[in-house]
């Protein structure tokens, strides 16, 4: 991709003390020929508030931080103004690690945001299919004809709409824990760690994508869609070893 131009504007604000950290970012970025072909352009803003409580004094149990970011990414393009494809609201991040012992650790992740815009299908429309072969005989090549299967009938296709039903609808919220023990048994300065993690134990079924298909219908003359949740990750336990030297 081609170099992106773009404007920023930041007005940083921080405050820090010995253990806690607050920080807030406002951003606002133009960018412009982005879409290589057309004249489209686009603008981004928002701002993040982060959190954190690290390099605690000795004997704090708790500590982690936490990050908040509202952003809004808009795209002129066909004629049209409608939300970039990674366009998030709200995204909410939150690490926090529980010491029991200077042996055992508890930690966790919690990740909730906006799901990401997307073209929903409107419906079913018959396929369309270049006639470079002319298979209708009327000396025409460059136009388009329905799809027939073998067997003449009609082949469907997903309808995706005009420009106008681009990035109308939303992903469902994205939302994800995760969570992993470690145990070093000789302290934090031991060489030896060991530590058990399960990746979404709450087993949430997200959506990263909805794939449309096409599925009989027997109550119609044409297929119905059928929209499948895409890019989740299952409940995922792993375990692990780290050693320094
Ligand atoms: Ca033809």
């Amino acid at each position: 991709m081609q170099e992106v131009p773009y404007d920023v504007r930041v007005l940083h604000v921080e405050i820090a003390t010995a253990h806690r950290h607050v920080m807030a970012t406002p951003h606002y970025k133009r960018v412009s020929n982005l879409l290589i072909g057309n004249d489209g352009r686009g603008r981004a803003y928002g701002f993040g508030v982060f959190v954190s409580r690290t390099g605690a004094p000795a004997g704090t149990r708790v500590t982690g931080w936490a990050s908040y970011t509202w952003g809004k990414t808009i795209r002129d393009a066909y004629g049209r103004r409608y939300d970039f494809d990674y366009d998030r609201r709200h995204a909410f991040t939150m690490v926090a690690t529980y010491c029991f012992t200077p042996r055992w650790e508890l930690a966790s992740t919690t990740r909730v945001a906006s799901g990401f815009p997307r073209t929903a299908p409107l419906g079913v429309r018959v396929a369309a299919v270049d006639d470079t072969l002319d298979s209708d005989g009327d000396g025409v090549t460059d136009e388009l004809l329905p799809g027939q299967d073998a067997a003449g009938r009609l082949v469907y296709a997903v309808d995706f709409g005009s420009a106008g039903n681009l990035n109308q609808a939303r992903l469902p919220e994205f939302a994800r824990v995760d969570v992993r023990a470690t145990w070093r048994p000789r302290g934090a300065a031991g060489r030896w760690e060991f530590h058990a993690e399960i990746i979404n134990p709450l087993n949430r079924k997200n959506a990263g994508a909805f794939e449309p298909r096409l599925a009989f219908d027997p109550a119609s003359d044409r297929p119905r869609i059928v929209e499948e949740r895409d890019q989740s990750i299952p409940r995922l336990p792993t375990i692990g070893v780290r050693s320094r030297f």
